[in-house]
């Protein structure tokens, strides 16, 4: 989705037929996904804009709008493992609408705009600006890997991270000589995005202690807005974020994310599931 073209949205857009409020569930069966189909979506569910490894984006009535679908489908190392995480869609988008909440309300602009159905939600197109940036306040994965830090050390201050979003290229860890030729984002913007990440940080870190879940790093996607202001896209979910069990010391059994499916540690849904009830219960709590 990198390259959505807004005025290539509104084209395909303006070509759907009108949005029709129905109150029955019904199934039905697209080209790569079975959905429940509900009254947000336009009927006939319209041609899918893109399809990525976790999610499929859909067009709606305003170009300025996107539905994103979360699937079970689970990928690693640049999808060469796959497989499926029972409930992974609806947990992640239920995870994510929570956290974006949680980051609107202190201050940080994201794409959400709602969640009409457990694994759907409705977000801001934005042009995806194609750097991963990556957050790191305990070292583990390619950090541990490529610089022989041992996993586990604590990070202080957090390290940013930028990563070339290419999945043909494997997502190469960037250097600031290397952001500045591939001119993805101007030096000002590479602080703004810095900045964001570290206050997301701080955000996220606090609220997932409060759930006994240690944030040990995580992934961020960025996007520019029409009007140009950057805005927190994608999504926020133990695909994306390490969190380990704060109340457990056993370096497997306190893996609490998209590592057990990474590593075959076994019970990955069950992971999954109890993250979502840690926070569940912080929030309604
Ligand atoms: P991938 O493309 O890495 O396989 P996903 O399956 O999660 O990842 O697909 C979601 C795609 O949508 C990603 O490429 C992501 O950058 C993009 N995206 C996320 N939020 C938005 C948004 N608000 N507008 C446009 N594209 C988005
Ligand atoms: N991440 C990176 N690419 C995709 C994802 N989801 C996330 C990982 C981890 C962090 O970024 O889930 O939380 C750092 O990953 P790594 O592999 O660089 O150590
Ligand atoms: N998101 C990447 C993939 O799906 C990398 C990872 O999460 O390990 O392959």
């Amino acid at each position: 989705m990198a390259d959505l073209d807004a005025s290539e949205v509104a084209m395909s857009v303006w070509l759907l037929p009108p949005f029709r409020p129905r109150y029955e569930r019904l199934s039905i069966v697209s080209e790569h996904l079975s959905v429940t189909q509900a009254n947000f979506l336009p009927d006939p569910l319209p041609e899918k804009l893109y399809e990525g490894k976790a999610k499929v984006l859909y067009p709606t009535g305003d170009p300025d709008v996107l539905l994103s679908f979360f699937k079970d489908d689970a990928t690693a190392f640049n999808a060469l493992k796959r497989g499926s995480i029972a409930r992974k869609g609806e947990i992640n988008c239920t995870l994510s609408t929570h956290l974006f909440q949680l980051l609107e309300s202190r201050g940080v602009a994201t794409h959400w705009i709602d969640s009409p159905a457990a694994d759907w939600m409705r977000v801001k197109t934005v042009e995806i600006i194609p750097l991963e940036v990556v957050v790191r306040n305990i070292a583990a994965g390619s950090l541990c890997k490529q610089t022989g830090v041992a996993l586990g050390t604590v990070i202080d201050p957090p390290l940013v991270e930028f990563f070339y979003k290419d999945d043909d290229l494997g997502d190469p860890l960037l250097t600031p000589d290397r952001l500045r030729l591939l001119k993805v984002a101007s030096d000002e913007d590479v602080e703004i995005l810095r900045s964001m990440a570290l206050t997301i940080n701080g955000i996220l870190r606090e609220f997932f202690a409060s759930c006994d879940l240690t944030l040990v790093d995580f992934k961020l996607e960025f996007g520019r807005e029409r009007s140009g202001s950057i805005v927190l896209a994608d999504e926020i979910s133990p695909d994306t974020c390490r969190l380990w069990d704060s109340r457990e010391t056993d370096p497997e059994r306190r893996v609490m994310d998209k590592d057990r499916f990474r590593q075959d540690l076994g019970n990955v849904a069950d992971a999954y599931e109890g993250v979502l009830q840690r926070v569940l219960a912080v929030l309604e709590g």
